[in-house]
């Protein structure tokens, strides 16, 4: 039986009541509950999960495409994406300008294209902030980000929610002797087209981003400790090709349902049949978490979240 053929034994009043706050729910559609087990069909479905409170810790498993919105070309996608615009760069293929060795033999390609990456340029978007408000619910059991952008902290989720899987340019550190460098200091030499230096050893200085050939922050290898508690995963923007993190998707236990937000399908949910409890919504990724802000009824406590981030009140002192 699917879950649509069920008849609904819940009226809205209940379903309020159930769901907590009257008013997070008051403008939302009435949903029907999914059954524990059941095949899982769409949005509504996963909406369902959260306001009856049956999913309380949500993993975010993150790729470029939530930063598109802001501006930020992801790696794959034709035309606009990274490796598709490499060409000024000279390198031998797009992955090189990541590649830990070709950058121990040329870093200039990197440094030229880091400088427009840098965060300060750009600003978080609707997605960056739906994670936030997952968060304010206490529905946030952390966030997996393959991003360099630095927009999961500017939108105001908190560093112990946040795997920066492939590091961050909030530190930086000597490629020869390892000895940390103060980023600030690295990002202005950046920024002047100069290569930061280790007062230590000369060595060239690089944010702490992750290149293709090194390992992963150790925080990322706790994954398995979340994913037990995880009740629900989201899996946005992300073409899932790059390893190890691709395979944290499967970390969770197996009946828990996954969400994939993409333009496209990738990893297990090119599976034919997919499991029963994942479902995949494909599209714009800020059309459909719109849609799903909207079967939630969090319009209103998200415009809040997003003019008290973009507009803060000011206190002037006379
Ligand atoms: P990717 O391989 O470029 O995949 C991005 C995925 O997102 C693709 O499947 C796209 O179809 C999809 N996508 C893009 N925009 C949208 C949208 N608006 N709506 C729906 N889907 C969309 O990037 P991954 O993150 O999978 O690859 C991992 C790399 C990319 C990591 O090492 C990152 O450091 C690296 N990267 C990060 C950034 C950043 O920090 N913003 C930018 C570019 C690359």
């Amino acid at each position: 039986m699917t879950v649509s053929d069920q008849p609904t034994s819940t009226s809205r009043k209940e379903h309020s009541q159930k769901a907590g706050k009257a008013s997070s729910v008051k403008s939302a559609p009435l949903v029907k509950v999914p059954s524990v087990g059941g095949k899982l069909k769409n949005l509504n479905d996963i909406a369902a999960l959260i306001l009856y409170k049956r999913c309380k810790n949500i993993i975010i498993i993150a790729g470029a495409g939530i930063s598109t919105a802001s501006g930020i070309p992801d790696f794959r996608t034709p035309g606009t994406g990274l490796y598709d615009n490499l060409q000024q760069y000279n390198i031998p293929c797009p992955e090189a300008i990541f590649d830990i060795d070709y950058f121990t033999y040329n870093p200039k390609p990197f440094f030229s294209l880091v400088k427009e990456l840098y965060p300060g340029n750009y600003q978080p978007n609707y997605i960056h902030y739906f994670v936030k408000m997952l968060h304010e619910k206490g529905l946030l059991l952390k966030m997996y980000t393959q991003n360099i952008d630095g927009l999961e902290r500017k939108a105001g989720i908190p560093s112990e929610k946040l795997v920066e899987a492939h590091g961050t340019f909030s530190t930086a550190s000597c490629h020869s002797c390892c000895k940390p460098f103060p980023a600030k200091i690295a990002q202005e030499a950046i920024m002047n087209d100069k290569i930061p230096r280790c007062k230590a050893c000369s060595g060239i200085v690089k944010p702490d981003i992750v290149f293709f050939g090194e390992d992963l922050p150790k925080r990322f290898y706790r994954f398995s400790k979340d994913f037990v508690n995880a009740d629900l995963v989201f899996i946005m923007g992300t073409s899932l090709e790059i390893e190890p993190f691709a395979s944290i998707v499967d970390s969770a236990r197996s009946y828990v349902p996954r969400l994939l937000l993409n333009r496209d399908l990738v990893g297990p949910f090119k599976r034919k049949p997919m499991r029963n409890t994942d479902v995949a919504e494909l599209g714009d990724l800020i059309e459909n978490i719109k849609r799903l802000v909207g079967i939630l009824g969090w319009e209103e406590k998200m415009d809040e979240l997003i003019r008290a981030h973009t507009h803060p009140v000011r206190i002037f002192n006379k």
